[in-house]
């Protein structure tokens, strides 16, 4: 999916009664809150055939996001701005990215000002996830997880590759493993997607007992769009992609052009350097 990064509609100061506030008063009397937004999205199609299908309506948008201030109550403009965000990018699936702006001109806190506002940017991302299992019902753990990752909040469009049956890399006294590839797209951050990942390894029934050692399921990160993450939680591109044909080849079967942000090759490109290296017995 390439992101396009020049066509955006802006909607200015669309005023809205709400009930928002830390304050009693805040929500018994209600005060005025004004939005900005951009919505970023491809205008081209709409462009050339002149056709409102091929766009948003900026009229429902406005809309919707004037009912969602009204039929909510936050405390912060920050969770206000958030959770409308999130509700927008759902509601509205041609829109790639949102950046909103939630202003309260009447913020009362007893000094003069013009207004307080947030302003948030929020997006579809693409994450590629390395699934693999060769501990239990391999076919059933996979399957599971495959579903799970299906019935992931905030996240759509997930493909699979073919699932293959790979022998053990690292640690090979150990059975064979079944392995395939998802590609999604997310609205939650790296973190927030690996607690995810974790929580499905864990109702799989995971145990971390031994590094590199026999699992029931592993959902593995290995790409976040272009991104480079270097935590100790979580390392992404995964720092061993390149050295592991279970990750590669479905990974070129899914995405063969996928460009990796740090070694710059195609995915296509890492598999047969792969090939090519365990052919000379390198
Ligand atoms: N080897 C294969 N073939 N497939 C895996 O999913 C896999 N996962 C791992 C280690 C143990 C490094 N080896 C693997 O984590």
């Amino acid at each position: 999916m390439v992101c396009n990064k020049w066509d955006k509609i802006h909607i200015k100061n669309l005023e809205v009664f709400g009930r928002h506030g830390v304050l009693p008063e805040e929500k018994r009397l209600g005060q005025k809150f004004q939005i900005n937004a951009t919505l970023y999205l491809s205008t081209r199609g709409a462009g050339l055939k002149d056709d409102l299908i091929k766009t948003i309506h900026y009229g429902e948008v406005s809309r919707f996001m004037a009912d969602f201030m009204v039929e909510h109550t936050f405390q912060l403009i920050e969770a206000a701005a958030e959770q409308m965000a999130r509700a927008v990018l759902l509601q509205f699936p041609a829109m790639e990215q949102i950046r909103l702006e939630i202003a309260k001109p009447w913020a009362p806190i007893g000094l003069p000002l013009e207004a307080v506002s947030v302003e948030i940017k929020r997006g579809w991302h693409q994450a590629f996830i390395a699934i693999g299992s060769n501990l239990g019902d391999c076919h059933r753990l996979i399957g599971q997880g495959i579903e799970a990752l299906r019935q992931l909040k905030d996240c759509k469009e997930v493909q699979v590759s073919e699932i293959i049956m790979t022998k053990p890399y690292g640690v090979t006294d150990q059975p064979d493993f079944l392995n395939g590839m998802a590609v999604l797209r997310t609205l939650l951050p790296p973190l927030e997607l690996l607690d995810e990942l974790q929580r499905i390894e864990q109702e799989a029934g995971r145990e971390r007992l031994i590094r590199w050692g026999p699992r029931t399921l592993d959902l593995d990160l290995i790409f976040y769009d272009d991104a480079v993450i270097h935590t100790e939680r979580l390392q992404v591109p995964h720092p061993d992609m390149q050295n592991r044909d279970f990750v590669l080849k479905p990974l070129a079967e899914l995405a063969p052009y996928f460009f990796h942000p740090v070694l710059h090759k195609t995915a296509k490109e890492m598999l047969e350097n792969l090939v090519d290296k365990n052919r000379n017995g390198c």
